[in-house]
């Protein structure tokens, strides 16, 4: 190197003196950005949602953007059209762009680090725009983008002069680079892993054959479904199931490894493994599990065919001790539930469940084993992963959520909901129809009411519910005429109780009130 070259190297990049070495430390900067955005990205995806991977997402938007010719020359220079070439490829190619991020940013603060931000954007948008991918499919694009965008600032930052002297400088720009590639890299393998893991347990699910119910429930009668757009459909498929737990990562319990306890207050404890527990003769129930924390109006809440034990059978093999009145179940990530002992010792169909609609648990659904105890929120039944049951006395011990201000005991509220018309779209003046759902599991609904504008309440149609333990569809024909129309309904059980009209909020024990919803019509 000259003495010229070397003087200019010190220059600021402002001037016109931004050497070699200055561009190969940004654009390897770009590089250990993308390292640890995408390592990190695709560990949360592994962790949160294996389908949302953000180097498939923002490869996939690539992909659809790539013009024909560059497909075909990525095709020849690989040789064939793989999947492995095609994603070589597109990792090479967001690399480039990683580089030339690096360059970018060099030149111009924001203009480098933009197209970190882009490619999050991009990224989590594919993913959203798939369907069955639910609210959180953002996320992983995002974290990768975002710490590609910091730490991208952060290197670039460190390649400005600074009084230290060039030597020391560039010393620690290549640790920082260094170290942070290197963490990508950890974090990319340690996502492979999660991953690995997590398509073994999918595998061992996949491969289960579940035997057929000892007693079936009837079949779901046609009438049960109104099909009506819009509506809630009665039985709820597996993907569109609202999914409520305090685990931040999906527990992974293999069934062989799987056993529930019996414990407590009782003659002698019990042991079930995943063989035995399918050995017994088994039940299939319609139940809709209702989220204490379900807002009037919202929608966690949902309706499956279980296929499981009755906890009865379970209970009685241990034998009672006469005071005990609860059992606190508990789940390997160690949450519980505290579920007064009658509601699962009497004939209702609490069942410790290893089915939802025809297939084994989902994974985030308890698989292999959870219990749905009809008539009771979740936070207070329906425990995920469960792997013990203490019989105890509410006065002894104490649940998750009871700690937490809510109440000991849940027993689900009498409610309805307005599904259509809906409220993000107008509607159009005329013959129209009003629908929606209405719910008091193991009590049953008699009828729904409702009315528009304060009016009469006028009686709605009801649909055949198919138990007393489902929620219901109902509807009701509607001259619609032009303007705002404020629209509320309000459910009366089968026990004769109308729902109240008096507001609570979820906590402590459920939310109450009639649903209304403001339409426009026109
Ligand atoms: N292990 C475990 N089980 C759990 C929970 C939890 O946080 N952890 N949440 C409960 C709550 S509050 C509800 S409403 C239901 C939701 O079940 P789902 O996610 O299958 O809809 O699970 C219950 N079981
Ligand atoms: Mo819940």
């Amino acid at each position: 190197m000259t003495p010229g070259a070397r003087s200019l190297d010190l220059m600021d990049d402002r001037g016109s003196g931004v050497t070699r070495g200055d561009r190969l430390r940004a654009g390897a900067s770009g590089l250990a950005a993308v390292a640890l955005g995408a390592g990190l990205g695709e560990l949360a995806s592994a962790i949160l949602l294996p389908a949302a991977s953000p180097f498939a997402s923002i490869g996939g938007a690539l992909i659809d953007l790539a013009p024909s010719w560059a497909k075909d020359l990525a095709i020849g220079l690989f040789g064939t059209n793989d999947k492995a070439a095609l994603l070589t490829g597109i990792a090479l190619v967001l690399a480039a762009a990683a580089f030339g991020a690096g360059l970018l940013e060099h030149r111009r603060t924001h203009a480098g680090s933009a197209v970190f931000a882009l490619f999050g954007v991009v990224g989590a948008a594919v993913a959203m725009g798939r369907t069955g991918m639910g609210p959180l499919a953002w996320v992983p694009s995002i974290v990768a983008g975002g710490v590609g965008f910091l730490v991208l600032r952060a290197l670039i930052a460190r390649l400005r002069p600074s009084p230290v002297g060039a030597g020391d400088d560039r010393r620690r720009f290549l640790i920082w680079t260094g170290a942070t590639a290197a963490l990508g890299v950890v974090a990319l393998a340690a996502g492979s892993v999660v991953r690995a893991g997590a398509r073994s347990l999918e595998a061992v699910r996949a491969a289960l054959r579940l035997p057929a119910p000892a007693a079936s429930a009837p079949s779901v009668p046609e009438t049960a479904e109104l099909g009506i757009e819009g509506l809630a459909p009665v039985v709820t498929p597996n993907r569109d199931f609202y999914r409520i737990d305090t685990a931040l990562v999906v527990p992974r319990v293999d069934p062989a490894d799987w056993s529930l306890r019996v414990h407590g207050m009782v003659e002698r404890e019990v042991t079930l493994s995943w063989d035995e527990l399918l050995a017994e003769p088994l039940q299939e129930a319609d139940v809709t599990l209702a989220c204490v924390s379900n807002p009037v109006g919202g929608d966690l809440i949902g309706n499956a065919r279980w296929l499981g034990l009755p906890v009865r059978e379970l209970l009685a093999r241990a034998g009672i001790h006469a005071d005990a009145d609860m059992v606190l179940s508990r789940s390997v990530d160690g949450f519980t539930a505290s579920t007064p002992l009658e509601a699962l010792t009497d004939d209702r169909d609490a069942l410790l469940a290893v089915g939802m609609n025809g297939e084994p648990l989902p994974i985030e659904h308890g698989f292999p084993v959870r219990l749905v105890v009809p008539g009771l929120y979740g936070y207070v039944s329906a425990t995920k992963w469960v792997t013990e049951l203490e019989v105890t006395r509410f006065d002894r011990a104490t649940a998750y959520w009871t700690t937490r201000g809510w109440s000991e005991r849940g027993p689900i509220k009498l409610q309805s909901r307005i599904d259509v018309p809906s409220r993000r779209r107008r509607t159009e003046p005329g013959e129209t129809v009003i629908a929606g759902m209405a719910w008091q599991q193991h009590v049953g609904v008699g009828g729904v009411e409702v009315r528009v504008d304060g009016g009469a309440w006028r009686r709605a149609e009801l649909a055949t519910p198919i138990s007393d333990d489902t929620w219901v569809q109902w509807s009701l024909p509607w001259t619609a005429e032009a303007g705002e129309h404020d629209v509320e309904c309000r459910a009366i059980g089968a026990d004769g109780d109308t729902q109240t009209e008096e507001i609570r909020p979820p906590a402590p024990d459920g939310a109450q009130g009639w649903h209304r919803i403001r339409v426009t019509v026109g």
